[in-house]
């Protein structure tokens, strides 16, 4: 089997383009670390891809899409899963942990028009043009934002939902995540991008995870290597959040999440379906990066601090020159402790934070990410949100509401 083949590395995806995109290029991080290993893609499809005509909420099952992958990672058919992380649900099945979240792609949702709207935004689109979102939380916000929209549900891997889109006349425009867009290479099809005051976005959006094996220690002190400490510790916020909304991945909760100066900020809003009701709201918590063998700022010696904790050389060039300098200065400012002995220590064995083992990162501030998505679901909870999640949860449950479950 693949795990006695010290230098084969059995990877399971799913089987669409965009799956198969986001597992290669997982491989390509990889074989920046360790240029020895071997990969080999195992592709399954979900009973989530197989049924496309019915709601999925009707098969009463969370983890539709990943399923098929855990047992294959359960029976070492696989070492290990990528996935788009918000796909996962919050609980993952026993013996399951994730072992990296690689740097978070733009989190946004963002508008494809038909081409009859070229040059169009939401605002200025027909009253009565329909948008096509099978997304709950899509649906509730940009219906409180533009009442005079109707939606419909859209379902299907992106390649089948833009046909639709360009093909026929149901729909005048589709909401997607601008991330999976992108990775499919249409950038140019990205019409119009939606801020926070518009459509927060889903829970770990944009951010790829590697599902593993809790026991497969060499797997988690491998994969380890390609951990991004910011998005790791927004995900790690937003998996707490929903978590304690008890949300799972069909709920109309939107987050935004944003580290700046050693501050962590988490908005996030809960909804009635049909947008009319809302509590949204926010809270900070200070992420502290730093340890007494600081590094100062300046390109140089960050880098050599990220060497430190054997991050790949890479990504981080990659995540220089794509602009995400804001994020990098972040870093940079609260600069990573430089002995990874020390944080492996701290550390100790396996904690997990929202299912992610963090091997040789520190404690504190993944425990502080934590806290702050905890914290605010119980504020939005006794702020009205726990009526509000519970009577989308039953409409979703108990009527035949078109509304699909992702
Ligand atoms: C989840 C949702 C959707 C996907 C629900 C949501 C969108 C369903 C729809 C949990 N998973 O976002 O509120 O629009 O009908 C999905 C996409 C990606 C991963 C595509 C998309 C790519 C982006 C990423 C489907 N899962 O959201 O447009 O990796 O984050």
């Amino acid at each position: 089997m693949a795990s006695e083949r010290k230098t084969l590395i059995v990877v399971g995806s799913r089987r669409s383009e965009l799956a198969m995109i986001q597992t290669k290029k997982v491989i390509s991080a990889l074989k920046e670390v360790d240029p020895e290993m071997e990969y080999q893609i195992e592709t399954m499809e979900t009973i989530g891809d197989k049924i496309q005509d019915k709601a999925l909420s009707k098969i009463g099952q969370t983890n539709l899409f990943t399923k098929e992958l855990e047992q294959a990672l359960a029976d070492k058919h696989v070492d290990m899963i990528v996935h788009s992380f918000k796909d996962l649900p919050t609980t993952l099945p026993d013996g399951m942990v994730i072992a990296s979240v690689i740097k978070r792609d733009d989190p946004h949702d963002a508008v494809v028009f038909h081409p009859k709207h070229a040059g169009k935004t939401l605002r200025t689109l027909p009253t009565g043009s329909v948008l096509g979102t099978s997304s709950v939380r899509r649906r509730a916000q940009l219906k409180r934002c533009y009442p005079n929209l109707a939606f419909k549900d859209v379902r299907g891997n992106l390649n089948t939902r833009l046909r639709k889109l360009d093909e026929a006349d149901d729909y005048s425009a589709l909401i997607l995540a601008k991330a999976g867009l992108e990775r499919m290479g249409w950038n140019s099809r990205i019409n119009q991008v939606l801020g926070p005051n518009e459509c927060m976005y889903s829970v770990s959006q944009g951010a790829i995870a590697i599902e593993v094996r809790s026991d497969d220690n060499k797997m988690i002190e491998f994969l380890s290597k390609l951990h991004h400490m910011d998005s790791l510790l927004e995900c790690i916020a937003e998996r707490a959040l929903l978590r304690k909304l008890e949300g799972g991945c069909s709920a109309p909760v939107g987050v935004y999440t944003d580290i700046k100066e050693g501050q962590m900020h988490l908005t996030a809003a809960a909804l009635s379906l049909d947008g009319s009701e809302c509590v949204k709201m926010s809270m900070s918590t200070s992420i502290d990066l730093d340890c007494p063998e600081k590094q100062e700022s300046g390109s140089k010696q960050l880098f050599s601090g990220i060497v430190a904790h054997n991050k790949p050389v890479e990504p981080l060039k990659v995540a220089e020159e794509s602009g995400s300098q804001q994020l990098f200065s972040g870093i940079m400012a609260h600069s990573k402790p430089v002995g990874p002995v020390k944080a492996v220590e701290e550390f100790g064995s396996q904690q997990l934070f929202s299912g992610i083992v963090a091997h040789g990162k520190p404690v504190g501030p993944l425990k502080a990410a934590e806290d702050l998505g905890r914290d605010l679901a119980i504020k939005i909870l006794e702020n009205g949100g726990r009526e509000i999640l519970h009577a989308a949860h039953e409409e979703i449950q108990h009527h035949h509401h078109q509304v699909k479950i992702w």
